[in-house]
This record gives C-alpha cells, structure tokens and sequence, in this order.
C-alpha cells in the first residue's frame, strides 16, 4: 500500500528537466514524458559553452552532464534510470514496461548496451560535429584548459582525441561498429515482433531511439537503409509517433535542420569508410 501511495498519475510538482536538444540522453527523457503526457518545464544548457561544468549545475550533476531532472524535491540523473523512475513513479494511462520479470530484465539489458556502447559510441560521432569547431575558435591552450575540467576521465580523454583527430580518431572508428553492430542486433529482434522486446513499444525502442536521430539528422541513414528493412520500419513508426515530434522534431528549425544536413554530408565519406571497415569489428 505504502507503495502504490507513491506512485502518481498526474504530476502535482514540478518537473523540471536540465536539456540540450543536441542530447541524445535528454531526448529519451523527453519522449518518455511525451508518452506519459507528464508536464515538465525545461532548462537548456548550453553543451559547447560548457555551462555543464558551472559549480551550480555540478552542484545538481556531480558528472556535468544532462539531463537532470528535478521532480519537487527530487533529484535524479542517469537518463536510462530517469526514463525508469518517470514510469515507475507516475502510472497513468500509459505503461512503457511490461509487468514480466524477464522482459523487465530484457529492457535493462538493452539499456545497458545503449549506455556502455552506443551512447559513447554516438558521442565519438556528434562530438567532432557539434562541439569541436567552437573549441577549435579558441586559442589551443584555453580550449584544452576547458577540456581539461570534464569530470569523467575516459570521457575527458576521448575529447582531447577527438579535439585533435577529429573524425579521423580510432574512437570514431570503434562507434561506427558498435552502431553496426547494434543495427544487426536490433534486425535479429525485429524479425518475430513489433518493437524491441515484445508487440509493444517499451523503454527498450525509447532508450534507443534517439540514437537514430543521430543518423537521420546528418543524412547517415545508408547505415541501415536497404539492409535492415525491419529497422528502418521501427524508426518509421518511431518518427511518426506524437512524442517523436513534441521531444526531438520539434527542436530543430528547417534552418537547423539544413545546417546539421551540411555538417553530415561533409563528414559522410570519412563515416563511409570506417563502415567499409565494418568487417574488422
Ligand atoms: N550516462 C549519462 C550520460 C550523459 C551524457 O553523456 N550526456 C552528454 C550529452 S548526451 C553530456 O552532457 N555531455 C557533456 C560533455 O561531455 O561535456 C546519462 O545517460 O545520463
């Protein structure tokens, strides 16, 4: 009883969600509250002028990331466990996990690979695209002096490699595999089902999804398109869904939309071969 007394459907507090549009991890956060219909106010912060790393939002996030998330008097990080709280906590209408244990199981286990591979994986991918050029404006030292103060240490080295190599750093590399890799995967569990773990869409496709937004938003969708035809359905349904459209469409302008193209098509060739060295992962 205690229990259900704190699980709500509607939100009486406040929600306020710390966001970049560019934030693959805030993105499912904000398709998980699209799909639960949950009020929420947001705060952007700005990623390429390391507002991150300001002591006031340090104070919120130890690790100097988004999202955040602040329910009343709550305070919750790590995207995959908010998207879990946010569905735990608020019950409503729309459930995004099934009751089984072991597809309960099954959804941590993608939430896993999505947060120790793919997320890394498309940071290797979006970092030399969104964030480089501002630091490269900068003189070298002050740039790698604001590099310098990234909380997590594989985080902060990939950047320095990425600062330096850009698109042509081994990272970059490794993440087309692992996107390779997980595009295979996801084709494999699509062949007798509708959505990631079962005939409904779970926290399994939300945790995942935005991941393709990657890919659509730089024109890199060759990646699956004409190969992985139950994958390019899934994001099809993903994209025609009214989340898709309040937590990612509705962020990018046509003028940003046309720039995020530009920037993918310059970089598409140096993506194209690090696939065509696909067979090495
Ligand atoms: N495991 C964290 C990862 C969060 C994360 O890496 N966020 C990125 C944006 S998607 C970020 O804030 N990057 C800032 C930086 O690397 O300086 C989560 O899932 O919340």
């Amino acid at each position: 009883m205690a229990d259900h007394a704190n699980r709500r459907t509607r939100n009486a507090l406040k929600i306020t969600l710390y966001n970049n549009r560019m934030s693959p991890c805030a993105q499912k956060v904000r398709i998980v509250l699209a799909e639960k219909a949950l009020a929420y106010e947001m705060q952007d912060i700005d990623l390429p002028g390391k507002e991150n790393l300001q002591p006031w939002y340090l104070k919120l996030n130890p690790a100097g990331v988004v999202p955040t998330l602040v329910d009343g008097d709550h305070v919750l990080r790590e995207s995959s466990l908010i998207c879990e709280y946010l569905d735990e906590a608020y019950v409503g209408a729309v459930s995004l996990r099934p009751d089984a244990p072991h597809l309960r199981a099954e959804i941590r286990l993608w939430m896993k690979h999505v947060d120790n591979s793919l997320h890394p994986s498309c940071g290797a991918l979006q970092w030399p695209l969104a964030m480089r050029p501002r630091l490269l404006e900068m003189d070298r030292d002050e740039a790698l002096a604001l590099i310098d103060q990234v909380v997590e240490a594989p985080r902060r080295e990939r950047q320095k490699r990425l600062f330096d190599q850009g698109l042509d750093a081994p990272d970059v590399r490794n993440a087309v595999g692992v996107y390779c890799q997980t595009i295979d995967q996801m084709e494999r569990a699509l062949q007798d089902r509708d959505w990631l773990i079962g005939d409904h869409l779970s926290l399994a496709d939300i945790v995942t999804a935005p991941y393709f937004q990657t890919l659509l938003q730089y024109g890199w969708t060759e990646l699956y398109a004409g190969t992985h035809p139950r994958v390019a359905d899934w994001i099809d349904r993903l994209q025609g869904r009214d989340s898709w459209t309040t937590a990612i469409k509705a962020d990018l302008d046509a003028e940003a939309r046309a720039h995020l193209r530009g920037i993918g098509a310059k970089a598409w060739p140096t993506i194209q071969s690090h696939m065509a060295d696909r067979s090495a992962f």
